[in-house]
């Protein structure tokens, strides 16, 4: 199936939804026939990047790394998926810069800290907030919204399958599809 490259870059707090979304949105692909891959804390974390930690310096480097790996993955043809926090608008504009034009794609999975906080699937915030966890983003590590993403997807409002149709419309609308 024909495609054109590109880079869906995922940036939220952790339990926004970007990993759900990202890899629902990854199988809609497959079985549309695309050729895609997603990059995210289990295959980057664990391998690539398992020098790094949370402190800045260290997210800097995480994202420097993971454009670099998706622009590769870009240049090979794939549509490229990233779903990492990257909380650093500085760091999210040096990856763009480092893409075709049109090629990146900045996708905001928004949901508000009180409700990422509620959902706490691995029990993260609690650490957090009990100072067992430093650095952690939204509690005592900061979160750069993006200013003008290319898709906002509110998970508070919609279900994973419906911001997988939004994406998958929004990616037809721009002819990478
Ligand atoms: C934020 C942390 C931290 C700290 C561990 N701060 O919800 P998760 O668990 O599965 O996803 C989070 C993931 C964030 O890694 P990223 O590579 O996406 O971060 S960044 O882009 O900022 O480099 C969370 C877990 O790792 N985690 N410690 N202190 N998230």
């Amino acid at each position: 199936k024909s495609q054109r490259p590109a880079v869906l870059w995922f940036t939220g707090l952790s339990g926004a939804g970007k990993s759900s979304v990202a890899n629902a949105l990854e199988q809609a692909l497959f079985q549309r026939g695309h050729h895609s891959y997603l990059l995210d804390g289990d295959n980057v974390r664990h391998g690539l990047n398992r020098d790094l930690g949370f402190t800045d310096e260290d997210r800097v480097e995480n994202i420097r790394r993971i454009g670099e790996v998706a622009r590769l993955m870009a240049d090979a043809g794939l549509v490229v998926l990233s779903a990492f926090i990257s909380p650093f608008r500085a760091d999210r504009a040096m990856v763009r810069e480092l893409m075709e034009p049109g090629e990146f794609v900045e996708i905001h999975v928004h949901a508000s800290l009180e409700t990422c906080e509620s959902r706490d699937p691995k029990g993260l915030y609690a650490k957090a907030r009990a100072g067992t966890i430093r650095h952690f983003t939204g509690i005592d590590s900061p979160y750069e919204a993006p200013e003008h993403p290319e898709v906002v997807l509110d998970t508070e409002k919609h279900s994973v399958e419906e911001c997988v149709d939004l994406l998958l419309d929004y990616l037809r609308g721009r002819q990478i599809l």
